[in-house]
């Protein structure tokens, strides 16, 4: 068998999904995903300027044999660009490996360990009646897990995951004026003084049964996280994401000798040397790596798989940059992983994007349930594909009060 052909398709609606197609010499093709979001145009020139010309010609079936050859091959290894677009190859290659055995992808991994996944989405805002009332609608809408993020009184401007008025900020992740990127305020002070308070509210408010998560996004310096997750125990969190950055893994010792808030990271790793020592030591409760950025299914599962030896479970990132070909992907994951914990889930289901990306995988009750169609479940309208092109965005960068650049 071989690979004849691949194709990169860059856009989509209100997104610039990074959408690969892998032709074979048996008619039957594979999708990835490559949206590495507001970089979206370098894993597709890496695609096309260096890895489809060695990708044709070669067996589909040696998808691990193909992920060295990409890995080791590259010298200068790792990265978000790299690993998202040969992640993109993997999760095709394992599309058509499905495909090839007529079964679902999870299948392959070993069937399934549950039924329904269960998924978590976003309530936010401006102030603590908006959020209540976000809170409220996602409820609603039949999900058991929400995650909370609340405007701070005395904030200069809005902060990570807020919407500017009480709107909704389904897409505040990205603008898409142009690619010079929007500036925010952050004060940790505002912030700590504020927040462990309203989280408490919103436990009392909906009660003990609620699955509450929360995103510090970076912002916190470790001490400041420590102190921070001490203060939130009492609210129960079902996690406390990304408290304090995670490029010195060390720091994390600091943040779990003070508190038992369970904690989740990893939506910004790329491969398993990012978070060896945070699974190994189990300084975290949830690994939040994506097939996407993190170089596939291949590494993922081998991340998986390492994480399950150390009381760590799952919690893939699913913002709303991300693919449903990624998000297939991490669907057949997630109904094998016996370490699953949970799956971020930001509505993808517009009309134009199911137009796009028809799928059969279903969600009820705030549950994913998987589609039994062989592979990855979901297809690619290359017709409807014409109708996008890449538009130039940016997510904001952060600077503290007195002007030092800061996490975003
Ligand atoms: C966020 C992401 O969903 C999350 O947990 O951290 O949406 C993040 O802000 C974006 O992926 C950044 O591009
Ligand atoms: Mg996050």
């Amino acid at each position: 068998m071989k690979i004849t052909d691949a194709k990169v398709f860059v856009g989509g609606p209100g997104k610039n999904y990074v959408t690969l197609k892998i032709q074979t010499d048996q008619g039957i093709y594979g999708l990835g995903d490559a949206t590495l979001n507001n970089r979206e145009t370098l894993p597709a020139c890496y695609l096309e300027e260096y890895l489809i010309p060695n990708l044709v010609g070669k067996d589909p079936r040696n998808s691990e044999d193909i992920w060295q050859f990409f890995y080791r091959g590259a010298y200068f290894r790792k990265g978000p660009v790299a690993m998202a677009a040969f992640g993109a190859i993997d999760m095709a290659l394992w599309d058509i490996k499905a495909k090839l055995a007529n079964m679902p992808l999870y299948q392959l991994f070993g069937g399934k360990s549950r039924d329904g996944a269960m998924l978590y989405s976003h309530a936010a805002g401006s102030d603590l009646e908006h959020l209540m009332d976000s809170i409220g609608a996602q409820i609603e809408q039949g999900y058991k897990a929400v995650r909370v993020q609340c405007g701070v009184p005395g904030m200069p401007a809005a902060s990570y995951g807020v919407p500017e008025g009480s709107g909704d900020n389904r897409h505040f992740i990205t603008d898409f004026s142009g690619i010079k990127p929007k500036l925010e305020i952050w004060d940790a002070d505002c912030y700590m003084r504020f927040m462990p308070d309203a989280l408490m509210q919103v436990r009392e408010r909906f009660g003990a049964e609620l699955k509450l998560l929360h995103d510090v996004h970076h912002r916190l310096r470790p001490r400041e996280s420590a102190e921070f997750a001490r203060q939130v125990e009492p609210a129960r969190l079902f996690w406390l994401e990304d408290p304090t950055p995670a490029d010195d893994q060390n720091a994390l010792r600091l943040l779990r000798s003070h508190s038992t808030a369970p904690i989740a990271i990893g939506e910004v790793f790329n491969s398993v040397w990012d978070c060896k020592q945070l699974i190994e030591e189990e300084l975290i409760d949830f690994i939040r790596v994506a097939v996407t950025y993190a170089g596939g299914i291949t590494h993922v599962k081998r991340i998986v798989d390492l994480a399950d030896l150390h009381h760590v479970r799952t919690g893939f990132h699913g913002a709303p940059s991300h693919s449903p070909i990624s998000m297939a992907a991490q669907a057949h994951l997630n109904v094998w992983a016996p370490n699953f914990g949970i799956q971020e889930y930001l509505v993808l289901g517009s009309p134009e994007c199911d137009a796009l990306f028809p799928s059969k995988h279903r969600v009820e009750q705030g549950l994913m349930y998987v589609s039994n169609e062989p592979g990855l479940g979901v297809d690619f309208d290359e017709r409807e594909a014409q109708r996008y092109r890449y538009q130039p965005g940016s997510h904001p960068v952060v600077r503290l009060q007195d002007g030092t650049l800061w996490n975003y």
